[in-house]
């Protein structure tokens, strides 16, 4: 017979206690849920309590450290109140910043050494550092990533962070052309993909329904080209000065932005404003419909603005010399105000131009880019011309067109519609999005890798990775997040971490404990199935 023996009330009580304060217990660094995933995390004893008495201390060229350390300051204050001190040196609670001269660290990898008196983050310059500040970040309770006052010091578990990408390029576009954005909007989607570790942002700066940025020496193409969008509100523009407060943003955050013009195709809001350019009557179901010129006694025909989503109706006139006299000054005035190695170039979807036609343009425009001094991306279709050194195909649609660019020695950055669209639909209910090359739920984002698109692309032919969000269908800040959000978590980690390293598993209960950063944030997520599912096991 089992005998029950009798618990004393007050007993109960006290394993009560025990399991709070056991569950108050900081979880151990290896427990964390960093996104993207760190290349290794290791436990030692102990915690470091991060309080207002902290003091911040540079290690290395100050020039460099300083703004991140005023970055870290600022990232600490509205959710603590802490107001943390720099100090040349202290014996305990300590956070060290250090750029390593020399640095056996690769652009972006750092370390994080945290014990009890300190946490160091070690990397060979700003990138790495920014990168390291994004992982401390994610060690901290969620309450950091809003703006509402949490009491109590921060606590945070011993151990060792060591992390590098796998990818050099991180990136994620935003189409503005198709409906614009404020520059307070993609601000904000810089500060959002930079908490993950993005490099790049490249910007969709002109497409049929718009064209979004200051050409001086073109100007009818804002003054004309920039006044409508999809479904005709009112578009808009950024003049220069806007645009490169938004380059110096994105640098601030360790971020490149990749201006494109998407040419020769995806251009009617350019043939809008300057009729010379265009060599046909444009009927969007039709195309360009040709038209001679001296028939009609008219030097080119400026069309109607464009307010509808259909894609492949327009083109440049390639046999003009006016063309690339446009194409030289859009150019120019780009590389002027644009720090980073690329310009896009688009030539996606040019279902106008002849083939004939296409590739001499496509040379033509890629040689002004390199003329120049930067470097051309293009949509992959751009690989049938023969590619300059150093030129990128942009994989969107075909394995046989990046396979093209491989063949010619030159690199694909992965953006695979089915996988990385963004503007895709999470599943039939989703009320935005498009759904022409796949429903993308959260684990269609995750379970691929880059690696095994084509047996013929190999880890040595991939640039990186980018998320493509196109904006049809999407027209403010809360639908952006809609439609990025958790995917973009995703892709990330596609392009950081490596894929022996990754797990769908570790991902999906790492997202979830995640989204209460993004309740903090305020963030419009979307609230997957796959995650409550995960949740139930
Ligand atoms: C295809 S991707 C396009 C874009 C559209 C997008 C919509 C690419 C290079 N071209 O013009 O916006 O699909 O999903």
């Amino acid at each position: 017979m089992k005998i029950l023996k009798f618990i004393p009330f007050g007993m109960l009580a006290l394993f009560g206690l025990g399991i709070v304060s056991c569950s108050e217990k900081t979880p151990s660094l290896s427990e964390n849920t960093i996104i993207p995933k760190p290349v290794s995390v290791t436990d030692t004893n102990g915690v470091f309590t991060l309080d207002g008495e902290t003091k911040l201390i540079a290690s290395g060229e100050m020039a460099e450290i300083s703004p991140l350390i005023a970055l870290f300051q600022s990232l600490i204050k509205p959710s603590t109140g802490f107001d943390l001190q720099t100090a040349e040196s202290a014996e305990s609670n300590t956070i060290i910043f250090e750029i390593e001269k020399p640095s056996q660290k690769a652009a972006g990898e750092y370390t994080i050494d945290i014990n009890e008196s300190s946490i160091k983050i070690s990397a060979s310059g700003g990138e790495g550092l920014f990168n390291g500040i994004q992982t401390l970040r994610q060690l901290m309770p969620a309450s950091i990533e809003g703006t509402v006052l949490a009491e109590g010091k921060i606590k945070i578990a011993a151990g060792t962070i060591k992390d590098k990408p796998e990818y050099a390029y991180r990136g994620f576009m935003l189409d503005v052309a198709r409906h614009f954005f404020p520059v307070e909007d993609v601000k904000h989607v810089i500060e959002l993909i930079a908490k993950y570790k993005i490099n790049f942002l490249h910007l969709h700066l002109s497409d049929d329904q718009g064209w979004r940025i200051e050409i001086k020496s073109w100007p009818l193409l804002t003054e004309i080209g920039g006044k409508t969008e999809v479904g005709g509100g009112e578009g808009g523009f950024y003049t220069q000065e806007q645009y490169k407060d938004i380059v110096a943003y994105a640098q601030s955050k360790f971020i490149t932005v990749v201006p494109e013009i998407d040419m020769p195709g995806h251009t009617n809001s350019a043939l809008a404003a300057y009729g010379q350019l265009n060599p046909g009557i444009i009927v969007p179901e039709k195309g360009a419909v040709p038209f001679d010129r001296k028939e009609l006694g008219v030097d080119g025909m400026a069309t109607p603005l464009y307010t509808g989503i259909e894609v492949g109706f327009s083109t440049l006139d390639t046999d003009k010399e006016i063309t690339y006299q446009f194409v030289d000054d859009v150019i120019r005035e780009l590389v002027e105000m644009t720090p980073g190695p690329y310009i896009h170039i688009g030539g996606d979807e040019s279902h106008v131009t002849a083939i004939e036609d296409y590739i001499p343009f496509i040379e033509r425009a890629q040689a002004i880019v390199t003329k120049y001094g930067k470097k051309s991306l293009g949509w992959d279709e751009v690989a049938h011309a023969k590619l300059e050194t150093g030129s990128v195909a942009q994989y969107w649609a075909k394995a046989e067109n990046a396979l093209l660019a491989i063949n010619q020695g030159n690199q694909v950055l992965i953006s695979p519609a089915t996988k990385t669209y963004l503007d895709m639909q999470y599943d039939s209910t989703t009320k935005l999005g498009l759904h022409w090359a796949a429903y993308i739920e959260l684990d269609d984002a995750y379970n691929w890798d880059p690696t095994e698109l084509d047996a013929a692309i190999k880890r040595e032919n991939i640039l990186g990775v980018e998320a493509p969000l196109w904006s049809e269908t999407i027209t403010n800040r809360e639908e952006i997040e809609f439609m990025m959000f958790p995917r973009f978590a995703a892709i990330a980690e596609v392009a950081w971490t490596k894929k022996e390293l990754r797990s769908w598993d570790s991902f999906a209960s790492r997202v979830k404990k995640h989204t209460a950063r993004w309740d903090a944030m305020g963030l419009n997520y979307y609230k997957s199935p796959k995650l409550v599912w995960e949740e139930k096991k």
